[in-house]
């Protein structure tokens, strides 16, 4: 494909962002609290504004229930508008409530379950208010001990609740189930993998699909072949993109492996997915514990461009060719050669030609946005995970 092709494709990109990413986060070794984070979704959104204005990729941001909980979700998504974004999609919390340590919607007690499907329901209220299409929903249901619940009796629990939660959506919603690997849980997790995600997907019916996040397998897990049966299979949700060196890390999407994120977007390309008519959510899964925030959203907004700009430029039919042929080498190449070229030019044209600044990051430094909030964002109490 002409760079002009290339470029005209990745006018197209749209990369939605995390609001939790805004706030202080880490590890439960320790929160380390930011200068100018945000007090409330408001302030969250603003911030990822400014990413979209910087990128001009990233227009909506992601919210979590109850992290973003607000009086009035349709103002939120007007104060969203006047800030030249949409709030996109819901992430609902059934992972922080005492009443859940023995899970939510897979919980033994009916009260339990009650519990967790009404905040399922509320979040699709919220997005009847904000007009969001994606409701996810990540579990973190699971056991520690053999024998501690059935693990064929949780499987019918979830079902049942999902059921529930399909039956409420409206008909342009869709609910998207994230799966995985382990954390809380640690010896099984009721969403663990990619197969029992798309099992209950496909029993729930079209609007339900799986959402990959690129930290939730096992180490050595090849991740694009995931994409590329869920793609196949029309049921690829959408991507919660970060990445790790060895668990669910949440860096950074590109930072751990940028050479994966090519891979995963060639698939993407491959099967027919990148197109905005594809209906694929890529979103931002991020926890920014030690790095400027704002600067860090910025940064993998723009090494998903760099991935996807070089996955757009591989020769497809080289590559068909050599497959075909058997080639190993030549198609191996072929990828490589496209992986292996600099995109950063073409990346800096293309924001010249949307009239942004060729470098981000740098553009928002001397912006000056970073001191105001340090000085506006006295008082108040910074938001986080609650957790
Ligand atoms: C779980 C997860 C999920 C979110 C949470 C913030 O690890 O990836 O997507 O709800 O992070
Ligand atoms: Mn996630």
């Amino acid at each position: 494909m002409s760079n002009t092709g290339v470029k005209s494709q990745l006018r197209d990109q749209r990369v939605e962002l995390p609001s939790w990413a805004f706030a202080n986060t880490g590890t439960r070794f320790k929160v380390f609290a930011q200068p100018g984070v945000p007090r409330d979704a408001y302030e969250k959104v603003a911030d990822a504004a400014q990413v979209h204005a910087f990128t001009g990729v990233a227009p909506s941001v992601a919210l979590h229930i109850p992290w973003d909980r607000v009086e009035d979700y349709g103002h939120l998504a007007k104060h969203a508008a006047d800030h030249g974004v949409q709030v996109g999609t819901i992430n609902a919390n059934v992972f922080q409530d005492d009443d859940y340590k023995l899970g939510s919607v897979c919980h033994p007690d009916p009260a339990v379950r009650r519990k967790a499907l009404d905040h399922l329901l509320e979040c699709v209220d919220v997005m009847d208010a904000t007009g969001s299409r994606d409701l996810k929903l990540w579990f973190a249901d699971g056991s520690n001990y053999p024998g501690q619940d059935d693990i064929r009796a949780r499987q019918d629990r979830l079902a049942e609740t999902l059921a529930a939660v399909y039956r409420r959506l409206g008909p342009q919603q869709r609910l998207l189930l994230e799966y995985k690997l382990f954390e809380p849980a640690f010896y099984h997790t009721d969403v663990p993998d990619w197969g029992t995600a798309y099992v209950h997907c496909v029993r729930l019916g079209d609007r339900a699909q799986v959402v990959v996040d690129t930290g939730h397998h096992a180490p050595g897990t090849n991740i694009e072949f995931i994409v590329a049966m869920l793609l196949r299979a029309g049921k690829l949700g959408g991507f919660d993109f970060n990445s790790r060196f060895y668990a669910d890390d949440d860096l950074m999407v590109g930072s751990a492996d940028p050479f994966q994120l090519f891979r995963i977007m060639h698939e993407v390309i491959q099967g027919g997915g990148y197109a905005p008519e594809a209906g694929i959510a890529f979103m931002l899964d991020q926890c920014h514990n030690i790095e400027p925030k704002i600067p860090a959203q910025i940064r993998s907004v723009m090494n998903v461009q760099e991935a996807t700009a070089k996955a757009l430029l591989v020769d497809a039919d080289a590559l068909a060719d050599a497959q075909q042929r058997g080639d190993v080498l030549g198609a191996n190449a072929v990828l490589m050669d496209a992986y292996n070229g600099d995109v950063r030019p073409l990346l800096a044209e293309l924001r010249a030609e949307l009239d942004l600044d060729p470098d981000p990051v740098a553009a928002y430094a001397r912006s000056g946005y970073a001191e105001r909030i340090v000085a506006d964002r006295v008082g108040g109490r910074q938001a986080g995970w609650g957790a």
